[in-house]
């Protein structure tokens, strides 16, 4: 049986997440309201189709996609560059690779006990943030 990330997922911890906005170019005024953030996701997960949500009392991203289909992504409200996306699994792990400007952007999402983890990686900054289920 796959995993499952579909869920209200609620954020607790985000180590560098200043170095990862730092690396993609967000201003300072931007960051510091960014970092202050506790996002929420909702992931839906049906078979390859995927949707996650991200909200937050400042800013909200959505993203859909299939796995092992490469679509453009346009990171709209965050760093609004445009990217060739591309999700696969990697055994459990799910693994997005954002082809665009920025060298090594990407994330992994995966499940430990009952956490969700996500690491978001741009140039040589990797961001960790854990979230717990709602
Ligand atoms: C999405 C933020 C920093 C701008 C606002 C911060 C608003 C809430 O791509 C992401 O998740 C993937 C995997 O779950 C699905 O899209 C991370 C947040 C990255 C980058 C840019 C700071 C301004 C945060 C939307």
């Amino acid at each position: 049986m796959p995993v499952d990330f579909s869920g209200t997922w609620n954020l607790v911890s985000n180590d560098n997440f200043e170095g990862y906005m730092t690396a993609l170019g967000i201003d300072f005024a931007t960051r510091k309201i960014a970092k202050m953030l506790k996002p929420q996701k909702v992931i839906k997960q049906d078979g390859d189709l995927f949707s996650i949500h991200t909200t937050s009392t400042f800013r909200d991203y959505m993203l859909q996609f299939k796995i092992g289909e490469e679509f453009e992504e346009d990171n709209k409200g965050l760093d609004n560059r445009k990217c060739k996306s591309l999700v696969t699994w990697d055994n459990d792990k799910l693994i997005c690779v954002q082809a665009g400007e920025k060298k090594n952007r990407g994330w992994t999402h995966w499940l430990e006990g009952d956490d969700l983890h996500l690491e978001l990686r741009c140039e040589n900054q990797v961001c960790k943030q854990v979230f717990k289920k709602a």
